[in-house]
Parts: structure tokens; sequence; C-alpha cells
């Protein structure tokens, strides 16, 4: 390539990220985040999830991961198409509410974001999808698992976990199989996500020869369950399913035990994690729950995310989601910098294309936009602590690259 070519495409290259960002000194991703020089085009990347309500513990937790994320790319000194980027965080809370997601998901369109990491819950990430699509703004969820998501036929929308119908089926089989229930109820919370995932464990305990004695549902607000308990314990159920969140499956689980209920309570990623455990106290011993990937313990790069999530957060320990929100923006930052371009149009087509080592494993897309080779592994909680039983489909991960590692 000549000279006048390199320098017209060093040209293109600048035009295409001063359309998306502005050269200005902004405020870091957060108040105690190190300074960054001035004179970066400064580009915005939204997350969204409920920072407030019962959920916000898992909320914080998503948006932690992307600090994280930022904060690295940042402290690298990320270039792309040859021009130094600093990368900004626009953070919404939608309170886990439908209405609320697509309002804020308007809201950071129209703040300029050229990527979206979120929403957390799949009933608020599917209707805010058809405004990033209608914008052609890349959204990747870290965390919602309904498979209708991805089936909109929507170019912008893709997921770094694997869904619910690999859940579900995993969740079924193992309750009939491993368990070896012959009777089980079923409750949810009647969310996109809790209704989605107990159909699935539904269909896939009816399939292994499972009877479904019960089928209960309750709300994502609820704090009572005696009412639906105490008409499934007449059922004498082995299991008892949850398609819900750690905020009522934790008094869930206690008030089971309060009704002398021996039946195991079993559920999804929604509550494995170390709230619920919290949160259900002494009744949490036993019970089981699946999430989508592979162990953490067994990825290569959890250990040292682990700790440098703690570390940054005062010792604050990871819910669950935090290290897919971490890859989630690592995989719009790796399209960028492929494309040579932060414009959403221009990049979009190379989010599709990622090859990503991420914290929680290798991270490429089908067709659809979900991640390949998902997997599902059940956890049990033994002295307090969520242990792992069995692992279902996936591939080994390989070693993280440099950015994620760090
Ligand atoms: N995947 C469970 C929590 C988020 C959701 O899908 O609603």
């Amino acid at each position: 390539m000549n000279h006048v070519a390199r320098l017209s495409l060093i040209a293109a290259a600048v035009m295409s990220l001063a359309a998306c960002g502005k050269q200005e000194e902004k405020a870091p991703a957060d108040a105690s985040a190190p300074a960054v020089a001035s004179g970066e085009v400064v580009v915005k990347i939204g997350q969204v999830s409920p920072m407030t309500g019962p959920i916000a513990h898992l909320g914080k937790d998503n948006e932690a991961g992307a600090i994280l994320a930022i904060e690295d790319l940042n402290a690298q000194g990320t270039e792309i198409g040859g021009q130094k980027v600093k990368f900004e965080l626009v953070s919404e809370d939608d309170q886990a509410d439908p209405k609320i997601g697509t309002q804020v998901a308007q809201r950071l369109v129209d703040a300029g974001v050229v990527g979206v990491v979120g929403h957390l819950n799949s009933g608020t990430t599917i209707p805010a999808s058809k405004i990033y699509s209608d914008a052609g703004i890349p959204q990747i969820s870290p965390s919602a698992t309904n498979p209708d998501y991805t089936k909109q036929g929507f170019k912008t929308t893709f997921r770094v976990i694997a869904n619910d119908v690999q859940q579900g089926k995993a969740l079924g089989e193992f309750a009939v199989d491993g368990l070896k229930a012959k009777k089980v109820a079923i409750i949810d919370d009647r969310t996109a996500y809790g209704q989605g995932l107990a159909d699935q464990f539904e269909g896939a305990v009816k399939a292994k020869g499972g009877q479904v004695v019960k089928r209960e549902f309750t709300t994502n607000t609820a704090t009572d369950f005696n009412a639906i308990l105490t008409s499934i314990k007449g059922a004498q159920p082995d299991v008892i399913f949850y398609g819900g969140m750690d905020a009522q499956a934790g008094p869930l689980a206690k008030q089971m035990q309060r009704l002398g209920i021996k039946a195991k309570l079993m559920g999804g990623d929604g509550w494995q994690t170390p709230e619920f455990v919290k949160l259900a106290g002494e009744s949490a011993e036993g019970q089981y729950a699946a999430s989508p990937g592979q162990p953490k313990e067994k990825l290569p790069g959890f250990a040292s995310f682990n700790e440098k999530f703690k570390k940054r957060f005062n010792g604050q320990e990871i819910q669950i989601y935090a290290p897919y929100e971490y890859d989630a923006v690592m995989v719009l930052v790796d399209a960028m910098k492929r494309a040579g371009s932060t414009d959403p149009k221009v990049y979009l087509p190379e989010v599709g294309k990622t090859q990503h080592k991420g914290v929680t494993g290798d991270v490429s897309f089908d067709p659809q936009g979900d991640v390949n080779n998902g997997s599902v592994t059940v956890y049990q909680v033994k002295n307090g602590k969520w242990d792992v039983l069995t692992t279902v489909g996936g591939a080994p991960a390989a070693a993280p690259t440099a950015s994620a590692a760090q």
C-alpha cells in the first residue's frame, strides 16, 4: 500500500470514529476509576440491569463486570482504526420492568451509545431488543436466557450465555435420572425467564417419564408462598422446581422447611447465587440449581478475574453474571477493533464473526446470535456453598486472551 492510500485509510477511520465519539474529556466509568489523558475519542457503551428492587444485587454484579471491562480497556490504551479511544459506560436501571426496559433502551439510543450489554432479565431484554434493532445497535445480553430473545430475526441480538432450552433439559433430565424423582411440582414467577424455564423443565421431565403433579405460579415480587406450598405439599412431590430469581427462591426454601416439606428444591441460574444461600439460611442446604456455563473453577481466566473483581470492589463476591458481562463488553470492542470502527453499522457484522477467548470460555455465535457450545452445570448447596455436581454439553475452554486474563 502506498503512502497516500495509507493516509486515506487512516483519515477514513478517524472520520468514522468521530461520527460515533466526541473529542473531549469526560468523567471516568465511575468516580474511583483512574483518570484518562485528554484528546481521545470518547465512545459510549450502554449497560442495563435492575439497579433497584429485589434483584438490585444482581444488577450491580452485572454493572461491576462492565465497569471492570471498561477500566481494563482504558488502562490498556485501546486503539481502533489507528485512533486512541476512551470508553465510557452509560448505566441504566430498568428495574426488571419490561416497560421501563424499553424506555431506558430508547434513552441509551438517544445518548449515542454504540453498543449495549444487557439487559439482565429476559422480560426486559426481549422488548428492548426491538429498539436496539431499529437503531442498528449491537446488543449482547450476559444473562437473558429465554430462547425467544434470539429468535426474532434481528441482526443486532446476541448472548454470551447458554439459553433455557439447554438449561431446562439439563435440569429435567437431572431430576428424573440423577435424583430419581418420579413426581415433581413446578412453580414459576410468570416472567419470561421463570415461566419459560419452567415450561422447558416440565417438557424434559415428561419426556423422561416423570409426572408433574402440580403447576403453580407466583410473582417476581412475592415473599409469601405458604398457600401454594400447602397445596403442593398434599401432592407429595419428590422435587419442587422454582423458575425465578433468588429474591423469591430464598424465602421459598425457608417456607418449605417451616411447612415440613421434604422435597428437594431445584431451579436455574436465577437463584444459583451466593444471595440465595444467604436468604435461605440453613434451608439452602442440599438444594439444587443449574447455571449455564462450565464450572467457574475450570475456566482458565476465572481465578485472576475473581481476584481482580474482589480487589476493585472492596471484597465483594461475584453473584453470577459479572464475568459474562465483562466478556460481552470485550466482544463488542473486539468487533470494533477488527472493523477499525466504532460505528455500529460498520462493526455489527464483525460481532457475528467473534472468536473470543474470554473469562467465561470461548465465545463465538451461531447465525441466530446464541453462543456456540453452550453448556450447563448443575450445583448443590453443601456446607453453605454451591458445589459442582455435573456439567452437560460445551467444549473445554482455552486460555483467555491477555485482556480477559488481567
Ligand atoms: N437467566 C436468568 C435471569 C435472567 C433472565 O433470563 O431473566
